[in-house]
C-alpha cells in the first residue's frame, strides 16, 4: 500500500512505470521520493516548467555489456554488467559498483536513482551513478575474481574517468576488487589516474576512513538524531543486519560510543551474541577469511546462531539494516515497534519496504532513510577525490573529523527542509526534498539538456 502522489505527479510515475517495466526496485525508489514531492510541486512552479521531475527519472546514459571470463577450470563464463549514468547537474557521475547474482538493471537504475540525491545531500560536486554486474563473488578464487574484474573493466574503461564518471565498491565490490579494476584500468589507458576510482588502498590513492566511512557515517547519523531527542548511544541495545563492509564499522562506532551490538547476520542466518558482537574475532572471519556468519557463531562461545527467520525479531532499542534493499518487512517492523524501538536509521540502501516504513512512523519510531544515513560512505569517495586532484593524503582523525561534520549538516539540511516544507520531524521529506532541490536548480540554470 502507498501513500498517494500529488495530482500532478500521477503522470509522471504512470510513465516511470510504462517506460521500465518489471523494474520494481526502480519503481519503488522513484515512488518514495515523489511521495515526497508534492509541496515542492506546489510551492515551486519553475520545475513543472521545464519538466525537472520528468527528467530525473529518465537515467542520461545506461550501459549494458558483456562481460566473458575464464573460471579454474578453463570454461568461458559469461555475465552482464552494467552502468547507469544517471545524473551529472552536480558533478560526475558517481556511485559504487555491486557483484551479485540479484543484479539487473532494475537494480542498478534503484541504486542509481537513490544516490543522485544522495550525493547531493553531502553538498559536494558529485553527480549520481551507479553499475555492477549479476557475477556471483561467493566461493570464487582469487585468480577467478581477477580475471572477472578485468574482464569488466575492459567494456567499462571506455565511459570511465576523473571528470566523467567515478565509480566505487557495494556489496561484492571491497578492496580488493577495486585494486583488480584500477590495475587494469591504469594497464589500458597507460594512466596513473587516481581519481577514476574511489575506495583504493591506503599505499596508492586511497583515503583514510573511507573503508570505514558509510557505517561510521550512519552512527554519526544515528546519534544526531538522539541527541535532537536528548539522548545517546550509551548502554543502546543495538541490532545491525549484514556483517560486510557497512555493518562491520556501524558494529565498531556503536562499541566506540558505548552501545552494545546484540545481533548481526550474512544471507544464511543471524546471530545473537548477548555479550556483544566480538568485533576482532567478526572482522577475521568476514574480512580475512571471508567466511560465514555461522563461523563467527562456532567459534564464539555464548553466541547462537539462528538459521532461520528474522535477525528484527531480536529486541532492541536502535535498529541499522546495513544488509541490502527490502530486509525489513512489514511483520518486522511491527516485531521491532512491540519490542520497544526507538529509532532505525538505514545503513544499506532502501532496507525498510514502504509499509515498514509506514508502521514506524505510526509506532512513533525515529526513521532515516539511507540516502541521508549512509550518505558518508560517498562523501569520503569525495574526499578521497578531493585528496587525488591535489595529490596529498589526510590524516585518519582529520578525515573522520570532516565526515562527522558532514553527517552533522546533512542531519541539520534534513529537518531545516522537512520543517520548511511543513513536516517537521520527518527525515524521509527532508532528504528527498532537500536533494531534490539542489540537483533541480543546478538542472535548470544549464537549459534543456
Ligand atoms: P558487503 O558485500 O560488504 O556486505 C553485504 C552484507 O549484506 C553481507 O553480510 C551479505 O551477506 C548481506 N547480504 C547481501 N545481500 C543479501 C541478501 N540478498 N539477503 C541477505 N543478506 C544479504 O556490502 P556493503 O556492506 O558494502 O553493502 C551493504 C549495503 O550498504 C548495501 O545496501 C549497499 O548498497 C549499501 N551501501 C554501501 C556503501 C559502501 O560504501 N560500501 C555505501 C552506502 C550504502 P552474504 O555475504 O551472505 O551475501
Ligand atoms: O551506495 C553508496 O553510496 C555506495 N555504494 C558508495 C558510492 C561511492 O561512490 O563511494
Amino acid at each position: 500500500m502507498t501513500a498517494p502522489l500529488h495530482p500532478d505527479l500521477e503522470p509522471v510515475f504512470d510513465e516511470v512505470l510504462r517506460r521500465n517495466a518489471g523494474e520494481d526496485e526502480f519503481h519503488q525508489a522513484v515512488r518514495e521520493v515523489l511521495e515526497s514531492l508534492a509541496p515542492v510541486v506546489d510551492k515551486r512552479p519553475e520545475y513543472a516548467q521545464a519538466s525537472i521531475i520528468q527528467r530525473i527519472c529518465e537515467p542520461e546514459r545506461q550501459i549494458i555489456f558483456r562481460v566473458p571470463w575464464v573460471d579454474d577450470e578453463g570454461r568461458v563464463q559469461i555475465n552482464r554488467g552494467f552502468r547507469v549514468e544517471f545524473n551529472s547537474a552536480l558533478g560526475p557521475y558517481k556511485g559504487g559498483l555491486r557483484f551479485h547474482p540479484s543484479v539487473y538493471l532494475g537494480i542498478v537504475k534503484f541504486l542509481g536513482f537513490e544516490q543522485i540525491f544522495k550525493n547531493a545531500l553531502t553538498g559536494m560536486p558529485i553527480g549520481g551513478g551507479k553499475g555492477g554486474s549479476d557475477f556471483d563473488p561467493k566461493g570464487r578464487s582469487n585468480g577467478e575474481i581477477m580475471r572477472f574484474c578485468q574482464s569488466f573493466m575492459t567494456e567499462l574503461y571506455r565511459h570511465i574517468g576523473e571528470y566523467r564518471d567515478v565509480p566505487a565498491g557495494d556489496i561484492g565490490v571491497g578492496g580488493r576488487e577495486i585494486g583488480y579494476l584500477f590495475g587494469q584500468y591504469k594497464r589500458i589507458t597507460n594512466q596513473y589516474e587516481a581519481g577514476v576510482l574511489t575506495g583504493k588502498g591506503l599505499t596508492w590513492g586511497g583515503s583514510q576512513a573511507r573503508t570505514e566511512a558509510t557505517g561510521y557515517g550512519t552512527v554519526f547519523f544515528a546519534d544526531e538524531m538522539l541527541k535532537a531527542k536528548g539522548e545517546s548511544f550509551d548502554g543502546k541495545r543495538v541490532v545491525v543486519s549484514g556483517s560486510g563492509n557497512v555493518a562491520v564499522y556501524a558494529i565498531e562506532k556503536v562499541h566506540q560510543l558505548g552501545g552494545i551490538v546484540v545481533a548481526a547476520s550474512d544471507s544464511s542466518g543471524y546471530v545473537v551474541d548477548e555479550a556483544g558482537i566480538d568485533l576482532a574475532l567478526l572482522k577475521d572471519v568476514k574480512e580475512v577469511r571471508r567466511g560465514r556468519i555461522s563461523d563467527y557463531a562456532a567459534e564464539r562461545s555464548g553466541a547462537t546462531l539462528v538459521s532461520d527467520g528474522s535477525i528484527w525479531d531480536v529486541q532492541c532499542d536502535i535498529a541499522l539494516p546495513c544488509a541490502t534493499e527490502n530486509e525489513l518487512l512489514e511483520a518486522d517492523a511491527t516485531a521491532l515497534a512491540k519490542g520497544g524501538v526507538r529509532l532505525v536509521a538505514e545503513g544499506a540502501n532502501m532496507p525498510c519496504t514502504p509499509a515498514a516504513v509506514r508502521i514506524l512512523r505510526e509506532a512513533g519510531v525515529a526513521y532515516a532513510p539511507g540516502k541521508a544515513a549512509n550518505a558518508g560512505g560517498v562523501a569520503t569517495s569525495a574526499l578521497e577525490m578531493q585528496q587525488n586532484a591535489s595529490r596529498d593524503s589526510w590524516s585518519f582523525e582529520h578525515t573522520e573529523e570532516r565526515l562527522a561534520e558532514v553527517m552533522k549538516g546533512i542531519h541539520d539540511n534534513v529537518l531545516e527542509t522537512a520543517e520548511e516544507f511543513g513536516s517537521p520531524g520527518d527525515y524521509t521529506a527532508g532528504a528527498n526534498i532537500a536533494g531534490f532541490i539542489r540537483v533541480a536548480d543546478a538542472m535548470l540554470a544549464m537549459g534543456v539538456i
